[in-house]
């Protein structure tokens, strides 16, 4: 059954786009063509194609063995390991559906995450970057099974003997993405076998993807900008290796750029600015880096300027989203627009509508102007119709006719490139990592001694915005910024998430018209906050 109205489903099918082809089966013909070819490199490990084949195999037939099939989810949070591939191709090959957590994640997502996708297991590391995710997925998991990468049940698992297991239907859903979100929680985004292969397939050809190519995986690489804008996926479909840097900086990055030829790699904006100025400094042969990707978060001018001269490579700006729709500049694109656009859609049949800014529900027939600032609405071959079970959301977040409200800003060029300006939805944009300003905002209200709270992004240099959370104490109490920080910290939530500055207030200030809506304040605030 098809994710997507069966008519649109239909044309999908006949324009080529879906395949009818599943992650598992690409690998094994993977497996076919690039057989003693490097798949994978890790810190420690390197894998060839035929190698990661049969982990895969080994994996899914202890899946299976584990009572782990078909359309169980299976919530994976790894770091930049190989066994993050392995354990991935090995859930897709039992049938189940990984819910990709990033390890930045902590209890209260992580525990949102199962008890949304109701999870079977947890699949996690020990400790790594100093936390114990192996005692947290414990705490969490109560009865579901947790494996650990590096125990010895994971072994086991590892170790089953391989066998031959139904497919599943290309056109179910395959993973479960998290949204960056602006309501509440993180939603849910499943993303099918066929949908997300052909985002992959286009992805590896715009990005100039050959089995020589060697892709630096920078970024969490559960992120669907490292896992597919081309990504992880892009690279293993072009036949080329992927090496995964356990972290981004650019000591650790330009060593493995140096070390293993790396070819392309992709980066936020606050990266690429890291190893433009680390490159002025250091003297690392980075003479193989072809291709950098950026985005996540707008790439101004005045950076993307200085990317190709400092790091001796091509800029290619990218503006993507987990719920679909990804925009790429094209390698053969006049440097004017891959200065100053973030790109145009993959597909011819990506449907872009430039709506009313000022209508959050504006439907896709309130166009503005050609040329003219609008919110982004987005319809396509790879882009979800509604979020997993999240039916009262969906009614907003989509438009009747299953337009996706982006909840960017955006002017488009007669190219069809677009520009993003700005952001109508309530998220910070902490330098890629998405903030919902409700999220904290509920975290901050369940101390005692807060009344209310807003928050708000704030202009920064480096990161782009940072997060100010406005609060008006309960009377007579007088919380501080560092306590609140550190209650919100231990509420469980990813780092990311922790205010960057807090501000305790008598009163929020009432808007022009009086409204004193959250949505109102937070725009007032905001406003306020840039003045400053
Ligand atoms: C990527 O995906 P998400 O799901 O973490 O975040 C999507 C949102 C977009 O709606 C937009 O608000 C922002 O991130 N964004 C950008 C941008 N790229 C993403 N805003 C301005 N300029 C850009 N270049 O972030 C993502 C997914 C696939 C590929 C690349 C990024």
């Amino acid at each position: 059954m098809s994710l997507w109205p069966e008519e649109t489903a239909a044309r999908y099918r006949a324009s080529g786009y879906w395949r009818g082809q599943t992650f598992g089966a690409l690998l094994t013909l993977l497996k076919e063509a690039y057989a003693d070819r490097t798949a994978v490199v890790g810190e420690e490990q390197r894998w060839t194609f035929a190698e990661l084949d049969e982990r895969a195999h080994r994996l899914a037939a202890g899946f299976v063995a584990n009572g782990i099939g078909q359309g169980d989810r299976v919530v994976v949070q790894l770091p930049n390991i190989p066994e993050f591939v392995s354990v991935v191709f090995g859930l897709w090959r039992a049938g189940a559906v990984p819910v990709f957590a990033l390890p930045a994640h902590r209890d209260s997502e992580l525990r949102h995450f199962v008890e949304q996708s109701e999870a079977k297991a947890i699949l996690t590391v020990g400790e790594h970057a100093g936390h114990d995710h192996a005692k947290m997925a414990r705490e969490i998991g109560q009865h579901r099974k947790v494996f650990v990468v590096g125990e010895p049940e994971f072994a086991e698992l590892a170790a089953a003997a391989p066998r031959e297991l139904p497919e599943p239907d290309p056109e179910s859903m395959a993973f479960l993405q998290l949204s960056g979100g602006s309501t509440g929680l993180p939603k849910l985004i499943p993303r099918t076998h066929d949908d997300y292969l052909y985002s992959v397939r286009e992805s590896a050809r715009i990005c100039g993807l050959k089995k020589d190519s060697v892709y630096l995986a920078a970024l969490p690489v559960a992120h669907n900008f490292p896992l597919s804008s081309p990504g992880l996926l892009g690279a293993l479909h072009a036949g080329a290796a992927t090496v995964l840097a356990q972290r981004p900086d650019a000591d650790t990055a330009f060593r493995l750029i140096e070390a293993e030829g790396v070819t392309i790699s992709g980066v936020v904006p606050p990266l690429a600015a890291a190893w433009v100025q680390a490159a002025a400094r250091t003297g690392g042969d980075l003479s193989s880096l072809d291709v950098l990707l950026v985005g996540g978060a707008k790439c101004g001018r005045e950076l993307a300027e200085r990317i190709g001269p400092a790091l001796g490579c091509r800029l290619q700006q990218v503006f993507g989203m987990a719920e679909g729709l990804v925009c790429y500049t094209r390698l053969d694109d006049p440097e004017d627009l891959v200065l100053s656009t973030q790109g145009r859609p993959i597909s011819p049949d990506d449907e872009v509508r430039v709506v009313n800014p000022d209508d959050p529900l504006a439907t896709s027939d309130d166009l503005v102007e050609p040329g003219e600032i609008g919110a982004l609405l987005t319809r396509g071959p790879y882009t979800i119709r509604g979020y997993y079970n999240a039916a009262e959301h969906n009614k907003t977040a989509f438009t009747e006719d299953g337009f996706y409200r982006t909840g960017d800003l955006v002017r488009r060029r007669a190219s069809g490139h677009l520009e993003v300006v700005g952001r109508a939805k309530e998220q910070i944009n902490r330098g890629g990592e998405k903030v919902a300003a409700e999220e904290v905002e509920n975290h901050l209200m369940a101390h005692p001694g807060v009344l209310d709270a807003a928050v708000v992004a704030v202009p920064d240099e480096y990161l782009g915005e940072r997060t100010c959370a406005y609060v008006v104490p309960v009377d007579g109490k007088q919380p501080s910024a560092s306590e609140l920080r550190r209650f919100v910290r231990g509420r469980g939530v990813a780092a990311f998430k922790v205010p960057d500055l807090v501000e305790v207030v008598g009163e929020f200030p009432v808007t022009g018209v009086g409204k004193t809506s959250k949505r109102e304040l937070r725009a007032a605030l905001a406003a306020l906050a840039k003045e400053r």
